[in-house]
């Protein structure tokens, strides 16, 4: 049976509209309901992420865009998605966040074979939340995100939340060559043991962005995604006053982000609510200042010359409806430390010297299991967790870096860092782990989906680095959900400081983009 035989013609429609769009609209994402099946087809591409008069860069990508289409579903309605990979080398996809079946989770090796070049595989789970998530592969995934695979994930509440607009912004990072191609040097060591991969021009939706155009009185549901291998942002919103309504997906507590910053580490989200207050005709600068002394506008805000759509602003807080996410029982809770280790200036040395890692080439690892690759099988579990208990697990950094952690298949409560109490009721999947953080505590609720028709107990299977990349993984191996907790790539440290305001910009040796120029830096 051919492939597109196995879609119905609705969605084949539909991925026909949209790759049509996608060439008119680089800067849009279009919706495509993936309500009775839809594809994605894993292949090179060309894609204008600099814009003219630069050429087109040469991606790896899903259907032919970067970002992927922007899959929209509903909560509790069975997802099915043919992965079609034309790439010549294996690929999986990870559907970051959503809870689903283990042998839907897309890491090769653990929870099901690689895609081979020209095979498919069949995706198919039902979301049990509602929230903002992505989808990225899990082989080789440095090179394959870091050339353009990725895609915003979008799974509708029940019933409509009341906004004026649902935006999304996937933010991408790429390091680009003064021709705009993608600049070769992936798994470079020495970066890998201590920044990550942090390119030298951000993209919001596949392109560099000039601005966003707003309406004075509306209010906008902005959906961040830090799709970058290893940058973090922290978004500024001058003039503005948005409200964090959700973290990784799992709606929290509305609150204003602290100190105005929207801080995201790579593979999180956030979900704002922007109530635009602006003055009609008036352009306000997002700026990301992450890292000191490298602060450069990201967009901006440009007001319509309109009246404002209401008269008067809504009320403050909109708090989003709940997810059926089982609450951790504290006094049961079974505890484990994670401590993470390795990487430059942590004192050790690069490769593990002195750490007794099991695993030589590796930069990082977890309680001195490292791994590399994107390999899976063959590592004893660090842990063993049962279904249906819940975990209290305390992540200590001991490296000089930030590791963003991602524990596969699960949302767990982010409770006390540094023995402060994290408030405003936050679930998460990927938590941001400064560098030498004495006790960051994050409770970790290891029931499952109630759907899952069994096997809830976690081993963790494996604790892995790749040094490729500097992420950190530890495998959970259940039988019917899954858990791989994953450090999805790094950040840099004040890598250096020769950038300075500008558009997207930084790192020292590389380039920088202003303006669609790109231009080396002194
Ligand atoms: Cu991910």
């Amino acid at each position: 049976m051919s492939l597109a035989s196995q879609l119905s013609r609705r969605s084949f429609l539909m991925a026909a509209t949209s790759a049509t769009a996608a060439a008119a609209l680089p800067s849009a994402a279009e919706n495509v309901s993936a309500a009775d099946g839809l594809k994605l087809v894993a292949a090179p591409g060309r894609w204008p992420i600099v814009g003219k008069p630069h050429p087109n860069t040469d991606v790896w990508c899903y259907d032919g865009r970067v970002p992927g289409p922007e899959i929209r579903v509903r909560r509790g309605k069975p997802v099915r998605i043919i992965v079609e990979n034309k790439l010549e080398q294996d690929t999986t996809v990870h559907w970051h966040g959503i809870r689903l079946p283990f042998a839907m989770d897309g890491v090769p090796g653990l929870t099901q074979p690689p895609i081979k070049p020209g095979e498919s595989f069949v995706y198919a789970f039902t979301p049990p939340d509602a929230g903002t998530f992505w989808y990225h592969p899990h082989a080789n995934s440095l090179q394959q995100l870091g050339r353009g695979m990725a895609g915003a994930l979008i799974v509708e509440e029940p019933e409509a939340v009341p906004v004026d607009r649902d935006l999304v912004w996937f933010l991408s990072d790429w390091r680009l060559t003064a021709n705009a191609q993608i600049a070769s040097g992936f798994g470079n060591r020495m970066e890998a043991a201590m920044s990550g991969r942090v390119g030298n021009t951000v993209t919001v939706n596949g392109a560099v962005s000039e601005q966003v155009s707003v309406r004075a009185g509306e209010r906008i549901r902005l959906r961040l995604i830090n799709g970058a291998l290893a940058r973090i942002f922290a978004l500024q919103f001058e003039g503005h006053r948005p409200v964090i309504v959700a973290i990784d997906g799992q709606p929290c507590d509305p609150h204003e982000p602290e100190r105005g910053r929207v801080l995201l580490g790579p593979a999180m989200r956030v979900d704002l609510l922007l109530d635009m207050q602006g003055e009609p005709g008036q352009r306000y600068r997002v700026v990301d200042n992450f890292y000191r002394g490298l602060s450069y506008w990201l967009t901006q805000l440009a007001y319509e010359d309109k009246a404002p759509v209401r008269a008067h602003p809504l009320e403050r807080s909109l708090a989003l409806p709940n997810n059926p996410l089982p609450e951790p029982d504290l006094a049961t809770a079974e505890r484990h430390v994670l401590i993470l280790q390795g990487g430059m200036m942590s004192g050790m040395g690069m490769g593990g010297m002195g750490m007794g890692m099991s695993n030589d080439r590796a930069a990082w690892a977890i309680n001195g299991h490292a791994m590399t690759g994107d390999g899976h099988a063959g590592m004893p579990p660090l842990v063993t967790l049962q279904r249906g208990r819940s975990y209290l697990f305390t992540m200590r950094n001991d490296t000089a870096w930030w590791h963003p952690m991602h524990l596969h298949g699960h949302s767990f409560r982010v409770l006390t860092r540094n023995g402060s109490t994290v408030p405003h009721r936050q679930w998460a999947d990927t938590v941001l782990v400064p560098p030498h953080e004495a006790r960051t505590v994050h409770r970790l609720c290891c029931h499952q989906e109630q759907r899952a028709a069994q096997g809830l107990c976690a081993r963790m299977t494996r604790g892995e680095i790749r040094d490729g990349c500097g992420s950190v993984w530890l495998g959970f191996d259940l039988s019917a959900a899954v858990v791989v907790v994953f450090a999805h790539e790094r950040e840099t440290l004040e890598f250096a400081r020769l950038a300075r305001d500008g558009r997207s910009l930084v790192q020292p040796l590389y380039w920088r983009h202003e303006r669609g120029v790109l231009s080396r830096l002194p």
